[in-house]
């Protein structure tokens, strides 16, 4: 494939939010050096994929690339209230909104000395979000308002289980359950997994989407914490196969939403949900106007600052493909 677009080198910063790895690409001229016309986040990332898409292979796919792995490519925000404007990418595709590396961003950023502690405005594909850093590894985001289409629906899966559960949105689509019959433990990730996927197919199989057919493409499985002052724990199934390290940023803005429609949080409780690792993040519900805004805050540590080449006869310079 022609490496059209992608630079012989390419500077990164590498971070993982408790676990969930994002790579931001760090490089000032990068997107001035791609042809992404002008325009929304949302349009300028179409462009991206339609003309560039072996860019985002090349960035996080093998060789160079890590599983779960989500790269963030700065734009110039089209809302003039942004200061700053990002889209999301994994090994597989695209994310609209993507809670974990908005929190690996603010903390990269700030690393960087591009941003002072403090609140801005960052826009994305999925719409304009609030995000902190708080200084250090902490940072928060304030999600899309969630959304939930389906309560309670009955799934047969073609692993022979029947299980219910909510589809909601907070940016990404979720299918959200409980009665799943598995422990949310790391030695059941292999079978956590398998029964994730089985749910994802009998969505499909059954037509369930979410706005204009979009796939439910993540699935949250939900069990009791582990930590005494815990609220709960989520093993997340994510569109690339990889299964979250983190709890799921938009995941947890989702659940909280539900949480919140079914009377199970208060306005301004802190809901602290742990990974099927461990890692926490906090999230809270808060009113503004007719509209209920998440706020999820979590920790990302900076893994590594790299040169990425892509030498002009590196056979896998824009990555091996999908396997
Ligand atoms: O934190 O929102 C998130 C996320 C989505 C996919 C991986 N992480």
């Amino acid at each position: 494939m022609s490496g059209h677009g992608l630079p012989s080198q390419l500077r990164v910063i590498d971070s993982h939010t408790i676990g969930e790895p994002t790579r931001v690409v760090i490089d000032e001229s990068f997107g001035a050096g791609l042809d992404l016309g002008t325009g929304t986040v949302r349009e300028r990332r179409d462009r991206f994929r339609e003309r560039y898409d072996h860019v985002r292979s090349a960035l996080v796919g093998d060789p160079r690339g890590a599983v779960a792995m989500v790269g963030v490519i700065l734009v110039p925000p089209a809302d003039p209230m942004c200061r700053v404007g990002a889209f999301y990418v994994n090994r597989v595709g695209y994310l609209d909104m993507c809670g974990h590396a908005t929190i690996g961003l603010a903390v990269t950023l700030g690393s960087l000395g591009r941003i002072e502690p403090g609140s801005f405005r960052l826009e994305t594909p999925a719409g304009v979000v609030g995000v902190t850093w708080h200084g250090g590894g902490d940072a928060s985001f304030e999600g899309v308002p969630p959304r939930r289409i389906h309560r309670g629906l009955r799934i047969s899966c073609d692993d022979g289980s029947d299980v219910s559960g909510d589809v909601a949105t907070s940016g990404l689509w979720f299918s959200i359950c409980r009665d799943h019959g598995l422990p949310v433990e790391p030695a059941a990730i292999p079978a956590l997994t398998a029964r994730a996927w089985s749910i994802r197919r009998a969505l499909e199989a059954r037509g369930i989407t979410g706005d204009g057919g979009e796939t439910i493409d993540h699935v949250m499985l939900l069990g009791p914490p582990a930590e005494a002052g815990h609220d709960g724990r989520a093993f997340v199934l994510c569109p690339d196969g990889a299964f979250d390290r983190s709890p799921c940023g938009t995941g947890t803005s989702a659940l909280v939403g539900c949480l919140f429609e079914d009377g199970m949080l208060e306005e301004g409780r802190t809901w602290r949900q742990e990974s099927v690792l461990g890692g926490v993040y906090e999230a809270s519900m808060r009113r503004e106007g007719s509209m209920l805004i998440p706020t999820v805050r979590g920790r990302a540590w900076i893994a590594a600052e790299t040169t990425l080449h892509f030498a002009a006869d590196d056979p896998y310079r824009t990555g091996l493909g999908n396997f």
